[in-house]
């Protein structure tokens, strides 16, 4: 494989996903640190040479770049055991990430964002508006996970996989947004599986 270079802030679970699937591999990552907090994915540099949306992580591999996540995860894992071998798995594997990226983390992610790296007192107008609506999502997202775990181990097959990876960055942390995860038992006895997984690091090293 080429070089494999990951474009991260080390605080996101986005750039720890892809982190979390290479230390399952055995893969190693060289790692560049930029602080989004002052703007650091948004110079004309990085615009250009990086990512033209502007966001980490972006995984760079030899000199061409994978931006989006759970796009970068899949370029690391597919062929190996977190990637299903069965069609209809693989294409449930991707349903969990779809929905990863759309119902959990633009809720969950985000008021662990807002909430213990901005701080209320930070919030603009707007955020504060959106608040609430986004909090009762992130609680539809953890209760379908919930739902979904209660007797089996993992969301797709009997295996640890890449929907797990997905899913576990931001449901772990989702107390630093103010989310309850004492009322999910299926998803705190999942955390705990993922997390005695040989191969697993945790997020802060
Ligand atoms: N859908 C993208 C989300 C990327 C994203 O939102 N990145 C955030 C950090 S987690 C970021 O770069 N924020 C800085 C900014 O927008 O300026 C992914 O999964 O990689």
């Amino acid at each position: 494989m080429s070089s494999l270079i990951l474009h991260e802030y080390s605080q996101s679970g986005n750039c720890y996903k892809i982190r979390l699937t290479a230390a399952l591999l055995g893969l190693t990552l060289e790692r560049r640190e930029y602080d989004i907090m002052s703007g650091a994915t948004r110079t004309p540099e990085f615009l250009a040479e990086v990512n033209p949306n502007g966001r980490i992580p972006v995984l760079q591999v030899g000199d061409r770049f994978i931006p989006e996540s759970n796009a970068a995860c899949f370029y690391l894992a597919d062929g190996s055991a977190l990637v299903p071998e069965d069609r209809f798995d693989r294409a449930d594997m991707l349903r969990w990430m779809f929905f990863e990226q759309y119902n959990h983390e633009p809720n969950v992610a985000t008021l662990r964002f807002w909430l213990a790296f901005v701080g209320l007192e930070g919030l603009d107008e707007q955020q504060r508006t959106l608040l609430p609506g986004k909090r009762e999502a992130g609680v539809a997202a953890l209760r379908l996970m919930d739902k979904h775990l209660a007797g089996r181990d993992f969301f797709v097959g009997d295996r640890l996989g890449l929907a797990d990876v997905a899913l576990y960055a931001y449901t772990h942390v989702a107390g630093q947004g103010g989310f309850d995860l004492g009322r999910y038992p299926a998803i705190e006895r999942w955390l705990e599986l993922v997390a005695a997984d040989p191969g697993y690091i945790p997020m802060a090293e």
